[in-house]
């Protein structure tokens, strides 16, 4: 059985608590190991032990801290078999999908190494003469990272690369769910020489130490990917303390398929989409707006379609769609369904659990396609987190833009069209922080800013250069070599 402990200033700890909790296996039901349960006197340990390794990390020219940052890159790549299987095993998705998340710490490693040697302010002019003026980045300190079980190594790579290279240290929380994943993660940075301290994880609950990650004093900044409950609670303590948070919640993306799309091209970027990780990406589709000229041939292409998939352990490469991560999101899956078709929602497909040949301890769900639904209903306004997509027929592209955006959330968005006005109105008219033209709602690139709009988040972004934003401080500097008083804003010849 494989126990996972904390690590705190460059070593393998138990905790303070020195209690327990299991970890399973969503496909197969079967325990995994168990994981070291901290209180916030391991926090208090990992921020202080954090706090002394930044002040000399701040010290590395950033090029000098990308050689670190290349190492964990070339170590991921190395180990992407392996950490991909503890992906797998851990919270279910495919094992073709797990290497792509792999792959997406991968790139992210390798593109804010080059950062090291970007990491861009601005020369600007004075106002005065004989005075130079420029802006930095400067590291804000230590930051405290806490990062959901769906995207267990990519979404922490987001968050931990463009930390440390920007001269932070790190106080990672990873989802209780994914304690070994979080663990090959930690080890990657370990063996790739960062110094010691720089990159702390600290296991146990949010209302424990993801508490005491937000209250801590010494913690500057708190990026966080999860519920939208979490973030709200979050979000509401750090700003009395007047701490900077990142948050990245929900989304309730739709693509859009109108009559002159590639209905073909639409099924797979909607099978994609929806079905993907089993629908529980933030990115997953769980609308579909479609004009009703062609509302009956996509329903039919998509029952065909999702009828193929096959369901069952995402380590069998035969495997379409894995489990969902626990009994109770089968459970919260369940009333979602329910609820929908009682308020009035046409089942065309799936809609219960499913059981699994030689899986019986897993917990599946059926690819799950509802028809006619209208916009203000449950299933059209609330995240499932599952394999589950609602079809809303619409008139026009106007009216899918005013569906599309009449959702408390804004993360992504797609249209299928061949008609180039409507593709650049969709840009211009989707209110959500991606948008995707003729390709589905997922597969975002670690290089462009992620995140969203109204309830996804609170504005700031995850992965791309817009990371640096989070993890650095503005600093403006005026040199005067005038070798007298110039006073800014005054006549200096009065
Ligand atoms: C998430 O679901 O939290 O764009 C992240 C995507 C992935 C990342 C998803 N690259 O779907």
């Amino acid at each position: 059985m494989e126990r996972a402990v904390n690590y705190i200033n460059g070593e393998w700890v138990n905790s303070s608590a020195g209690t327990y909790t299991p970890n399973w296996n969503p496909a197969t039901g079967e325990r995994i190991g168990e994981t070291i349960q901290s209180e916030a006197a391991d926090v208090q340990r990992a921020v202080q032990a954090a706090f002394e390794a930044q002040r000399s990390w701040r010290l590395v020219p950033a090029p000098k801290r990308a050689e670190v940052l290349y190492r964990v890159a070339s170590l991921l790549q190395e180990r992407k078999e392996s950490l991909a299987r503890t992906i797998t095993r851990e919270m279910g998705k495919v094992i073709e999908e797990a290497r792509g998340e792999v792959q997406e710490a991968i790139d992210m490693a390798y593109y804010m190494a080059g950062e090291g040697r970007r990491m861009f302010g601005d020369t600007v002019q004075s106002e005065l003469p004989d005075k130079f003026a420029m802006s930095l980045r400067v590291p804000v300190g230590v930051v405290g990272l806490i990062t959901p079980w769906n995207f267990p190594i990519a979404i922490a790579s987001w968050k931990s690369l463009p930390a440390l290279i920007a001269g932070n240290a790190v106080v990672w929380k990873p989802a209780s769910e994914t304690p070994l994943t979080a663990e090959g993660f930690v080890k990657v940075f370990e063996d790739a020489g960062l110094p010691r301290g720089l990159m702390n994880l600290v296991h146990g609950s949010g209302s424990t130490v993801g508490s005491a990650i937000v209250e801590h004093p010494g913690i500057a900044v708190v990026s966080f990917t999860g519920s939208n409950e979490a973030g709200r609670a979050i979000n509401a303590r750090a700003a009395a303390l007047l701490k900077r948070t990142s948050l990245e919640m929900g989304g309730k993306n739709a693509i859009t398929v109108l009559e002159d799309a590639d209905l073909d091209l639409a099924v797979d970027g909607i099978v994609w989409s929806a079905f993907g990780t089993s629908g529980q990406r933030c990115t997953a589709c769980s609308r579909v707006l479609v004009h009703r000229e062609v509302q009956k041939r996509l329903e039919q292409k998509l029952v065909r379609r999702m009828l193929a998939l096959k369901l069952g352990d995402g380590l069998d490469p035969s495997v379409d769609v894995g489990p969902v991560i626990n009994r109770a999101s089968v459970e919260k899956i369940s009333e979602c369904v329910r609820i929908a078709a009682e308020e009035g929602a046409r089942l065309l497909c799936g809609g219960s659990p499913a059981n699994v040949d030689g899986l019986a301890g897993g917990h599946f769900f059926q690819p799950t396609l509802f028809t006619d639904a209208t916009p203000e209903m449950r299933i059209a306004q609330e995240e499932v987190f599952g394999p589950v997509v609602a079809l809303i027929p619409v008139g026009s592209m106007e009216e899918a833009i005013e569906v599309n955006n009449g959702v408390d959330f804004g993360l992504s968005s797609s249209v299928y069209t061949s008609d180039v006005g409507r593709v650049f109105r969709a840009i211009r008219d989707f209110d959500t922080g991606l948008v995707y033209i003729n390709a589905g709602t997922s597969g975002a690139e670690i290089h462009l800013p992620f995140g969203g709009t109204k309830g996804t988040g609170n504005g700031h972004r995850d992965s791309g250069v817009a990371a640096l934003d989070v993890f650095t401080e503005w600093k403006s500097v005026y040199v005067d070599y005038s070798g007298k008083l110039q006073r800014a804003q005054i006549d200096n010849n009065d």
